[in-house]
């Protein structure tokens, strides 16, 4: 039995969420797993992070990592192309999404919202940086409708929780959504999120929100 471990107000595991959801594989959900430094926890996961995907008693850490094998072991619906050159296209994609624009955003996130700080130089360098990403995007992004063309691939997975969260941070560090550069960005999200795994991972995102926000 699969188990993903993590909670859902994470990017990291709703793109792995969304993946399962959508490929039709039977899993079951730790929703109350927390990232912690603590060796009991460090013991699961060594970097201390979610999610992470128990198999059989074996787990799998690293979100990228977990879609990877479910494509392996579950190719029935898959969610990369077969062509090597178009897999290596979809791939690409999701590094530009996750290491070149939610990195990068992230640094700004905690002093924005979670009333940590930041200092001048590094809201310069996101600035700089998130425009190479959105650069390196829009070289690649087709919008056919899908992110890297005609078929749902890992990359839809990774956008849907990426974008919105570069969308927020470059509103409300610069002032300006640096997305509007791609004006596909909005009705391509909303399309995905009228799919029903999107849909679905989406509202339970904004109910854990809420929960989260009712605690404090
Ligand atoms: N590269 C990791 C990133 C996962 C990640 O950063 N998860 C966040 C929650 S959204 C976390 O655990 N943060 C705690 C930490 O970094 O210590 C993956 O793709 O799974």
């Amino acid at each position: 039995m699969i188990r993903l471990c993590g909670f859902r107000i994470s990017n990291y595991h709703n793109k792995v969420r969304i993946a399962l959801l959508e490929k039709g594989v039977e899993f079951e959900e730790d929703e109350n797993v927390k990232p912690s430094q603590k060796d009991e926890y460090v013991a699961k996961s060594p970097m201390g992070k979610v999610p992470y995907l128990e198999v059989d008693g074996t787990r799998i850490r690293e979100s990228g990592v977990i879609l990877e094998y479910l494509e392996d072991a579950y190719p029935q619906k898959p969610l990369l192309p077969k062509d090597p050159l178009a897999r290596a296209r979809v791939r690409e994609i999701v590094v530009f999404l996750e290491s070149h624009m939610e990195l990068v955003v992230r640094r700004l996130y905690a002093g924005l919202f979670f009333g940590g700080s930041f200092s001048d130089e590094t809201k310069q360098q996101v600035e700089k940086d998130i425009a190479k990403g959105v650069r390196a995007l829009k070289a690649v992004a087709k919008f056919e409708p899908y992110i890297a063309g005609k078929e749902l691939s890992i990359a839809d997975c990774a956008a849907f929780v990426h974008l919105p969260l570069v969308s927020l941070v470059t509103k409300t560090a610069f002032g300006r959504d640096f997305l509007e550069d791609l004006p596909q960005v909005k009705p391509y999200l909303k399309m995905l999120g009228e799919r029903p795994a999107f849909a679905r991972v989406s509202e339970d995102r904004k109910a854990a929100t809420a929960a989260a926000a009712a605690k404090k």
